[in-house]
């Protein structure tokens, strides 16, 4: 724990009140949505200047205090977890959208800035910003940098490092890197950018973020489809795909659908029970569009691979199919899931998912395995409920001895152990399914340039050297 004349000395840096010390602080700056280790930070501080930022930097260095940078909160992987007495640096206060230009259709961010503010900021210029995922009313734009959030629009528009322009951050011994300053084309060496998108806050603190807009999409439409089995989905996804530019191609099995209906406010995309839904979604610009769809739909049908299926009419409905898939997340917490984030090539789907679910039903035939995600761009979310009569601690043992078989099968994929809630704590231990020695070996020697003293977010993405 840090001492309290270096915290004192802390105080002087920031507005005094800006040092939060009180136990309901530290907890629940201290944690994120894991909830998997208990939150033991000495003290939460929120600047609210980037040169307060570095001065908190270049004082944990004099101190060898370690930082944990903290946004939304609403990681998975762990990485804005304070549990070993480190000072939780808290962007809260750094929240404001602080320029925009039309003609290059750039907006500038403080990091501390809600993923939802700054998509309600591009709609009322008339533009969008089209990285978006469930947790997006809480999560800060510092912490999307952090963790390249993907989301459910990822088979369209990509990562959130696609839409990254410019960049500042403050580095481990307090430097301000200003990168690539918004610029379309800038062939001049390394783009440093590159680097702190997903890194965590291993490498520096995002102070600052230019991102680009897209244009707004026009009448977008949804479709839920039922499917007969896991294999029919990737057929459904290649037909659409071939007739139509996706904006969301996403999954979810008939439990999943089941929790959602449970909760009594979503109704069901139609009476026919399946044991899989995809759920896809296209601009409309024309019903030359739409008839494409439909056809495209006849077709499945005959062919086998849909059983039964819903066009969205209207935004409400639109909405509503939406709800069927984002509400997944929040819903099955309830149940404490045990979660997997992975990843492999869009072509190996199918038999990468035949495989995995084979291991996990041979070795959970007990427990509730829930499947969703967003296939189209290859990424699986694969939930294991807690059964009420095991206590957490039991049952995540039990899960975590299937991990091997499981990354055992991502590795022989070539695949990610985590497609893009990130590495933090949870994932550190598996990183080797995923890079090799020599790639994490660099990684180390970036983290030693950045980072030299190991003060920001130590043992994030990798264990720290001296643990
Ligand atoms: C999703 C959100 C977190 C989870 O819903 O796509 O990334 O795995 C997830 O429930
Ligand atoms: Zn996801």
């Amino acid at each position: 724990m840090t001492d309290t004349a270096v915290l004192a000395e802390l105080m002087t840096l920031v507005a005094p009140a800006k040092v939060l010390t009180d136990p309901a602080s530290l907890q629940a700056y201290g944690t994120d949505w894991t909830r998997h280790y208990p939150p033991a930070p000495s003290a939460v501080v929120l600047p609210r200047t980037l040169e307060q930022v570095q001065a908190i930097v270049r004082w944990a260095n004099r101190h060898q205090v370690a930082l944990v940078p903290s946004g939304g909160r609403t990681g998975l992987s762990g990485a804005a977890v304070a549990a070993h007495g480190e000072v939780v640096v808290a962007f809260d206060l750094m929240n404001q959208i602080i320029g925009f230009d039309a003609v290059d259709r750039s907006v500038v961010c403080q990091p501390g800035v809600i993923t939802r503010q700054l998509q309600a900021f591009a709609e009322e210029n008339g533009l969008y910003y089209p990285v978006d995922f469930a947790s997006s009313g809480s999560s800060q734009v510092g912490g999307n940098i952090g963790t390249n959030a993907g989301g459910i629009k990822v088979i369209r528009y990509g990562m959130t490092r696609n839409w990254v322009a410019g960049l500042k951050v403050v580095t481990g011994t307090g430097e301000l890197l200003e990168l690539n300053k918004g610029l379309v084309k800038n062939a001049t060496g390394y783009d440093l950018r590159q680097l702190f998108i997903g890194a965590e806050g291993t490498l520096g603190f995002v102070v600052e973020a230019t991102l680009r807009l897209e244009r707004a999409p026009r009448n977008l439409t949804a479709m839920v489809l039922g499917t007969p089995d896991f294999d029919s989905i990737m057929p459904v996804l290649h037909a659409f795909q071939g007739q139509l530019d996706l904006t969301a191609f996403e999954f979810f099995s008939d439990k999943g659908l089941a929790h959602i209906l449970a909760r009594g406010d979503v109704p069901a995309p139609f009476e026919t029970p399946c044991p899989f839904y995809a759920l896809l979604e296209f601009e409309a610009l024309n019903d030359e569009v739409a008839e494409q769809a439909l056809a495209t739909f006849e077709r499945c049908v005959e062919q086998g691979w849909v059983l039964d299926g819903v066009m969205s009419q209207s935004e409400t409905q639109l909405r509503n199919l939406w709800k069927l898939r984002e509400y997944l997340s929040e819903t099955i917490s309830h149940f404490t899931p045990y979660k997997n984030d992975i990843s492999v090539t869009v072509a190996k789907v199918p038999a990468f998912l035949r495989e995995i679910d084979a291991v996990v039903s041979q070795h959970y035939p007990d427990f509730e395995v829930v499947w969703y995600g967003h296939i189209g761009d290859g990424n699986l979310h694969l939930n294991i409920l807690k059964p009420a009569h095991l206590d957490k601690a039991a049952f995540f043992a039990r899960c975590a001895t299937v991990n091997q078989w499981v990354f055992e099968i991502v590795e022989r994929y070539q695949g990610s152990i985590s497609a893009e809630h990130g590495v933090g704590m949870i994932k550190r231990d598996y990183l080797h399914y995923s890079r090799s020695p020599a790639e994490i070996a660099c990684m180390k020697a970036i983290k030693a340039v950045f980072d030299p003293n190991g003060i920001l977010n130590p043992g994030k993405i990798f264990a720290p050297d001296h643990q």
